[in-house]
């Protein structure tokens, strides 16, 4: 309180803020405003002394520092590790005993295994049982004949385009008739159709028609399927499925959906459930370390406790980096990432909610500088935000420094300054009420969306080492970073954009679509959905394309923050309201899978 007394503005600031007022005077008096008008105004710049701030209505986190700090797990230990070392041996004989099979049962338990999260184990037998089979394909596939099983076809497909293999989508036209339109036959029961659905969202940009026949067809049916329900277990997996594809789906809370639905599967092998829930105890306990990591660094920020204006969502964060990167190895890009996002969340903020025009601009600058004396006359809390990001930042570059001997700073930080002059044009388009072309909003917000910053940073996080040569190729942002930021960017503003816009801000995707076309709200946030799949479509063809610069693993990461997306706006708001996310927080995050 000495070092805060002799700042006045900030002092100020820290002992009016309250979680629970929807506005916040900073001031020597009360205007007596109420709560309802002045709920969406813009910061009003009145005096030196006083300004009226807003606040978005946060509500405090639900999930306590004590309670992460606490968080145990029963199920590591010495026992645990030989029962699951034991147990992957098995399950690697089981892969090499299914080579000598047919194709089919090959593919089907690649698709078990990733499908229960652990096929993170066997990429070299997985690897191999692909190239073997796309190698047979490629000499035996016989484009004339119609092939007789649907499901093997389409299964094969999305398996092996998984895997990066240039499967020909032809193979998927055989299923039409004379009319070219596809159509159910004795060969195509629910499993075939279902395959087909889950498949066509492998196909690229090139392949739109196939995908929309495919699609429509395969929804009709599949609709109908479960109305007769004919089988529950079946029916279940259709209604997951048209839910949301299997491609789009973060990949944790899919395999903690799918460990339970396999545990009921008639064709259940005991060796694969147990080690795949003992699997995901083990790395779940490896999550609560790196969680447990965060939320100490997120504390010693100060950021949560004295911005009350802003998420205090370090749990929601990290859910976040789960979602993108969840192999256990990669627990540093996790916590440095997480970091990432949690100052993203606050300085997103910091320009939506209650800084002004012209402390957003002195803000923007000094972030463009990245130079601490630029800060000197900016209020207190941007002056801990600007230094939390600096010294967090500075960190992981000096990380890469001692640790791979390459200097990145001027990289990471030119990606915050981009975000950054990005959330400035939205305060300024919001200050003066402009409403944006649907075009020029989209041009804007792909960055305001964090997700160039975010990728940015975990391309250094993960590459080693990372080189001038690749960081100048990742900092101009190339398309598959371009498509990720897009869906999420689309994503947030279908979960985001009601309250947004209540709350006063910029208009959002829907809305300046709605503005520009003069559609209703339903049709353009149809428009939007159907945007997303076209985007996902460019994606796959970026992928499947190649670069030397992307690999795999940064490629996933990509791929990992759209579908995550996916997963946090499915309901709405999920990042900003906890209650939206509780439930997936606690399954993927607290609480173990149990055995009895
Ligand atoms: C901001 O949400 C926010 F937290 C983002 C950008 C979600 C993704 C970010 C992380 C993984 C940290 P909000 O809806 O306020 O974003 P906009 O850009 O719409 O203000
Ligand atoms: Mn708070
Ligand atoms: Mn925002
Ligand atoms: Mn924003
Ligand atoms: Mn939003």
């Amino acid at each position: 309180h000495l070092l805060l007394a002799s700042l006045p503005s900030a002092s100020a600031c820290i002992s009016t803020r309250l979680h629970t007022r929807s506005c916040i005077l900073v001031g020597s008096f009360d205007i007596g405003f109420s709560k309802s008008r002045v709920k969406c105004m813009a910061p009003i710049r009145m005096s030196d002394e006083s300004i009226i701030r807003r606040s978005a209505n946060y509500q405090p986190p639900i999930w306590g520092y004590d309670y992460v700090q606490s968080l145990r797990n029963n199920y590591v230990g010495d026992s645990y590790a030989k029962r699951i070392e034991k147990l992957k041996r098995d399950v690697r004989i089981m892969l090499q005993k299914v080579v000598d099979a047919d194709s089919l049962p090959q593919l089907e338990l690649v698709d078990t295994l990733q499908r229960l999260g652990v096929s993170y184990h066997f990429e070299e037998e997985i690897d191999g049982i692909m190239s073997t089979i796309y190698s047979n394909y490629s000499r035996t596939y016989d484009y004339e004949k119609k092939q007789e099983s649907l499901y093997e076809v389409a299964l094969g497909f999305r398996i092996l385009r998984q895997h990066g293999y240039n499967m020909s989508a032809e193979m998927l036209n055989n299923f039409k008739d004379e009319k070219r339109e596809f159509k159910s036959c004795p060969g195509n029961d629910c499993k075939g159709i279902l395959a087909l659905y889950e498949a066509a969202y492998l196909l690229v940009e090139e392949e739109k028609n196939i995908f929309h026949d495919a699609i429509n067809f395969t929804t009709a049916y599949l609709k109908e399927y479960v109305k007769h329900n004919n089988n529950e277990h079946l029916s279940t997996l259709v209604n997951h499925a048209m839910e949301l594809p299997l491609h789009w789906r973060m990949l944790r809370l899919e395999a903690r959906w799918f460990i339970d639905f396999y545990e009921r599967a008639p064709d259940m092998n005991p060796i694969l459930l147990e080690f795949a829930k003992l699997d995901f105890n083990d790395v779940q306990a490896t999550h609560q370390e790196d969680l447990k990591y965060v939320s100490r660094w997120w504390r010693k920020t100060g950021l949560g406790e004295k911005l009350n204006f802003a998420r205090d969502r370090i749990m929601e964060n990290f859910f976040w980096t789960v979602g993108v990167i969840f192999e256990p190895q990669f627990g540093y890009c996790r916590r440095m990432s997480t970091k990432v996002n949690a100052l993203i969340t606050t300085i997103d903020d910091v320009y939506d909610v209650y800084g002004t025009l012209d402390e957003l601009e002195k803000f923007t600058d000094a972030v463009d500088r990245w130079d601490t004396t630029a800060i000197e006359q900016l209020p207190y809390y941007m002056k801990l935000c600007f230094h939390a990001l600096h010294n967090s930042i500075n960190e992981m570059a000096f990380d890469a420094l001692k640790e791979q001997g390459v200097d990145i700073i001027a990289y990471l930080k030119k990606a915050w300054a981009d975000i950054c002059k990005s959330y400035l044009l939205e305060a300024k388009w919001y200050n003066s009420g402009y409403t944006p072309s649907f075009e020029e909003y989209l041009e804007n917000a792909w960055i305001s969306i964090s997700a160039p910053v975010i990728l940015v940073h975990a391309y250094a996080f993960i590459a080693n080492p990372a080189t001038k040569e690749a960081m100048e190729f990742i900092e101009e942002y190339p398309n598959i970073i371009r498509w990720s930021s897009m869906i999420l960017r689309l994503a947030n503003d279908m979960g985001t954009s009601s309250a947004e816009l209540k709350r006063g801000d910029v208009p959002k995707s829907i809305q300046c679509y709605m503005h520009e076309t003069g559609v209703s709200e339903s049709e353009a946030r149809e428009h939007i959905q159907a945007l997303i799949a076209e985007t996902w479509m460019k994606m796959n063809k970026d992928r499947a394309a190649g670069n030397p610069c992307l690999s795999n693993i940064f490629v996933g990461i990509a791929m990992n923050l759209a579908r995550m997306a996916q997963c946090m706006y499915q309901y709405g708001d999920g990042h900003g309201v906890q209650e939206q996310s509780k439930d997936r927080v606690l399954s993927l995050l607290i609480h173990p899978i149990s055995f009895i």
